[in-house]
């Protein structure tokens, strides 16, 4: 046997249960909440960011998937089919993060300024019948007017109009996601600007990118189904000596408006700085906040979320600080060397053991001794903490939301890459 059967899980449980009563911990909260909170996964990851605006069509703007596993999803049915392999094995209800590139448009070619709802219909239907929410992305990006290098950001007034105007239509189209599925769609802008080699002007095309971003927001869509949020980045590959979309920049345009979400990728930061540490600093000041779980490895090189000391860290930092109301989680990794439904389920996986193994603290104990300047005992019961019988809630709310326990759904992973995956060329 190898894996637990339904009664041992059950008896695991129970044990565990009573083991963080005794530290003044309630597992059944701490899977409640864990059942609400719903995480949202990122449709790129199944086709490596290729979208469908045209066959074969190359990444560009700094980011790279790198690999070439075979059966990666060569249209929407393919990717919608795939996802719904990976939701069936996630535990709870999860959203989905969809990009402009994925736009239907019945074959013909459409520029990304003339988007409208109607190109996401067939996934809106989609996530409809799975009461699923959906997150939206302009892609500014992979396209002949991002070549040069800049979007919102660029000198020609023409392209930089084009961006503008793609974002409004993505705006638009996000208000009508939160619409039709009844949950805020949160609509993000990322872009790729920035040069490779020292800039003369760094002030510029900072100017640019705020006026770009002042007319995109100037542009009526109900607020109420679509939240604004912008991204920013340390460096791109191609992009080493300036980006124009930095971290500094978004904190301060999110600050001064304080109607947007900030976003913080996990990769998009020097490689020893962690976001966790940022979460509460920036929750000071914007009122909601967009994490892109992701997982650099030297550089932001989008690998898939482990179980790692920085995403425990985040995690925690969302429940000690009581932002899970305010924070939105989405994923953003994308690795097409290894299963690309697997990337998904382990990456999501981990996001939420993460999140329970912060929700299983026993924080009361914790600021207590930290109040009494009781450093010592701090560290001694935070040390404990990482060996409770966590895995075992973890298994139990598996069980009950009907999805494999432990790595039994690496099987199921297993028999669509032989069935489905396999039969892609
Ligand atoms: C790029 C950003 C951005 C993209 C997606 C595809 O560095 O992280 O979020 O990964 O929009
Ligand atoms: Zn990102």
């Amino acid at each position: 046997m190898l894996y637990p059967t339904p009664a041992q899980v059950e008896a695991a449980y129970g044990l565990a249960r009573e083991r963080y009563a005794t530290l003044g911990v309630d597992t059944e909260a701490a899977l409640a909440t864990l059942a609400a909170t719903s995480i949202s996964l990122h449709c790129w990851q199944g086709d490596d960011v290729g979208g469908f605006e045209n066959p074969g069509g190359g990444l560009e703007g700094g980011i790279a998937a790198t690999g070439n596993y075979p059966g990666k999803a060569r249209n929407a049915d393919e990717l919608r089919s795939d996802l719904d392999m990976a939701f069936r094995l996630i535990p709870s209800r999860h959203r989905l993060n969809l990009h402009a590139i994925y736009a239907e448009t019945g074959g013909r070619p459409m520029e990304r300024n003339q988007l409208g709802p109607e190109h996401f219909a067939a996934w809106v239907d989609w996530a409809r019948a799975a009461g699923r929410g959906i997150d939206f992305n302009p892609t500014c990006f992979a396209h002949p007017l991002a070549a040069a290098g800049f979007t919102l950001a660029s000198p020609d007034p023409a392209i930089r109009q084009f961006w503008v105007e793609h974002c409004i239509v993505c705006r638009q189209i996000g208000a009508a996601f939160g619409v039709a599925l009844g949950t805020p769609c949160v609509t993000n802008i990322w872009i790729p600007d920035g040069y490779k080699d020292t800039p003369f002007d760094r002030l510029g095309p900072r100017q640019r990118l705020a006026e770009s971003l002042d007319q995109i927001l100037r542009a009526p869509v109900d607020r109420s189904h679509t939240y604004d949020a912008v991204e920013g980045k340390l460096f791109g590959l191609g992009l080493e000596s300036y980006t124009v979309g930095s971290h500094e920049f978004y904190l301060g345009y999110a600050a001064r408006r304080n109607d947007l979400l900030l976003c913080l990728d996990a990769g998009h930061f020097h490689p020893t700085e962690s976001i966790a540490d940022k979460i509460s600093a920036v929750l000071l000041a914007v009122p909601r906040l967009l994490l892109h779980v992701s997982r650099g490895v030297r550089w932001d090189s989008d690998h898939v979320v482990t179980f790692s000391d920085d995403l425990q860290a985040i995690m925690q930092e969302l429940v000690r600080g009581d932002f899970l109301g305010r924070t939105h989680i989405g994923l953003d990794y994308f690795d097409a060397s290894i299963n690309r439904v697997a990337a998904w389920v382990i990456g999501t996986r981990n996001a939420q053991r993460a999140l329970l193994l912060a929700l299983l603290e026993p924080a009361a104990e914790l600021r207590a001794l930290e109040q009494a300047g009781d450093h010592t005992g701090r560290l001694a019961l935070l040390e404990e903490t990482k060996g409770l019988p966590w895995a075992a809630v973890w298994d139990a709310f598996c069980m009950r939301n009907d999805v494999p326990v432990g790595g039994a759904f690496l099987a199921d992973i297993r028999c669509y890459e032989t069935q489905v995956l396999a039969t892609r060329g």
